[in-house]
């Protein structure tokens, strides 16, 4: 069997059809593969390409004609660009089949805009990159995840010549001066999270000064409203295989800490490998779906794909507005239990939902699916699992028959997928 997707070409914009063949890693199902069409973060009055533009904005505010723009790269990507050449470990956890779809046994759904960064590095097209794109893992289904969501990715790379830093560093605080209604904490750095030691200690210091400014002032732009008290923000150390040392920033809305992004300076040897060894650089990715759900006063992800038109008319390129909720119809829910073997994933459970519901041509009325109950049974010690999945349509109220025709397809899957017998 194959699996044929049509693949436009950023520099060209011509479409070629491509053909993956299916093997036993394959694991992507057409609920997920259909999404790959859509591209959000493209359409001018989506809510998504709105806080995209406004990011492309601030970048080029701090740096003219720096950040070449990529938003049509193929979602389907290699191992090796989204997991190899970024040094993710083998045996880590985001490579399992559990977390990652699988297209086959050499490719994968990108999992994150970092995908793309060892081809833009080698195709030395700019000194900057503003990477946007649809993303897939396997999760769970609630308000806040969706197992697409989009990310954009931020790439700069300065020679190892002090001066081109330094000429950097002092363009970027002539163009952010007015914006320093924010408090920042710092943190140290400890452990492994350390400066790399090819780098010397000025060259770091500038690298980190540079990404730390440019990220500090894009959250006071997109989160600060004038005349109000400073916007705290927090530098978290973090881990990502591909940067060292590495940061989250968190920021505080509404009373709680809210992580907007990891970031942090470019393993070395990765510029090496892509044929930059006289650079330097730093990197970050941010998640747009949960920045713009605060900033749009969006209460679920799905409404990101809504076609409702109360929805779709409410945005204007160019604008965050306020989401004006309207009325939500009831939700339902039911229950589904049955006995598994250890081997069983709950994210296992989470996609079957989402492809039954797809074939039902339903596949946005699972509002929710979580796990309410585990027993394991005193004698045979045969574990049990309870399901709760909700219901709720954003167009219209759901009949009882409707809802029971789809509870009672998933009852089914369960059963043939697994083998049990449901509770
Ligand atoms: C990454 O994906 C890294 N590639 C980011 C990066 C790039 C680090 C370059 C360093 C250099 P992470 O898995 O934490 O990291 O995701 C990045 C952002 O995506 C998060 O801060 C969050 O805003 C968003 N995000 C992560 N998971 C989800 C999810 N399930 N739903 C919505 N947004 C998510
Ligand atoms: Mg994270």
């Amino acid at each position: 069997m194959k699996l044929v997707q049509c693949i436009r070409n950023a520099a060209t914009q011509q479409t070629k059809v491509c053909n993956f063949e299916v093997d036993s890693m394959t694991n992507v199902p057409k609920s997920i593969l259909s999404k790959t069409k859509v591209g959000l973060h493209n359409l001018p009055a989506s809510p998504l390409c709105i806080l995209k533009e406004k990011i492309i904005n601030w970048f080029d505010k701090c740096e003219s004609g720096i950040y070449r723009q990529v938003s049509h790269q193929s979602p389907i990507v290699s191992i090796k660009e989204n997991f190899d050449d970024l040094l993710i470990p083998k045996d880590h956890i985001s490579r399992s089949a559990s977390d990652t779809y699988y297209v086959n046994s050499k490719h994968v759904l990108r999992t994150h805009t970092s995908a793309h960064q060892s081809s833009l590095l080698a195709s030395k097209s700019a000194i900057g990159y503003l990477v946007t794109a649809d993303v897939y893992r396997r999760d769970e289904i609630d308000a806040t995840h969706y197992p697409v969501f989009h990310q954009m990715e931020g790439i700069r790379l300065f020679s190892r010549n002090l001066d081109d830093i330094k000429v950097a560093k002092v363009k970027l605080e002539k163009n952010i001066v007015g914006n320093s209604n924010i408090n920042v904490t710092e943190t140290e750095l400890s452990g492994n999270n350390m400066y790399q030691s090819t780098h010397s200690s000025l060259e770091q210091d500038l690298v980190t000064i540079h990404l730390k400014k440019h990220l500090e002032g894009l959250f006071g732009h997109l989160f600060q409203r004038k005349d109000e008290k400073p916007l705290q923000m927090r530098w978290i150390q973090a881990y990502f295989p591909f940067t060292q040392p590495s940061w989250e920033l968190e920021v505080e809305y509404r009373g709680k800490w809210l992580e907007v992004c990891g970031c942090g300076v470019i393993q070395q040897r990765i510029l090496d490998k892509s044929g930059n060894s006289d650079k330097i650089g730093w990197a970050f990715g941010l998640g747009l779906e949960r920045i713009a759900m605060v900033l749009f006063d969006i209460p679920d992800i799905r409404l990101f794909w809504s076609k409702d038109e109360r929805f779709v008319s409410q945005f204007q390129p160019n604008k965050i507005s306020k989401f004006v909720p309207f009325s939500k119809y009831p939700a339902c829910y039911k229950d589904v239990s049955f006995w598994c073997d250890p081997k069983f994933h709950d994210n296992d459970f989470f996609q079957m939902v989402r492809d039954v519901a797809e074939d039902f041509g339903a596949q946005d009325l699972v509002e929710s699916v979580s796990l309410i109950d585990t027993f394991v049974h005193p004698k045979t010690l045969k574990m049990s699992k309870c399901f709760r999945i909700q219901y709720r349509s954003f167009e219209r109220t759901l009949s009882n028959e409707e809802v029971d025709e789809l509870h009672k397809g998933i009852q089914k899957m369960v059963t043939n997928l697994w083998n049990v017998e449901i509770r």
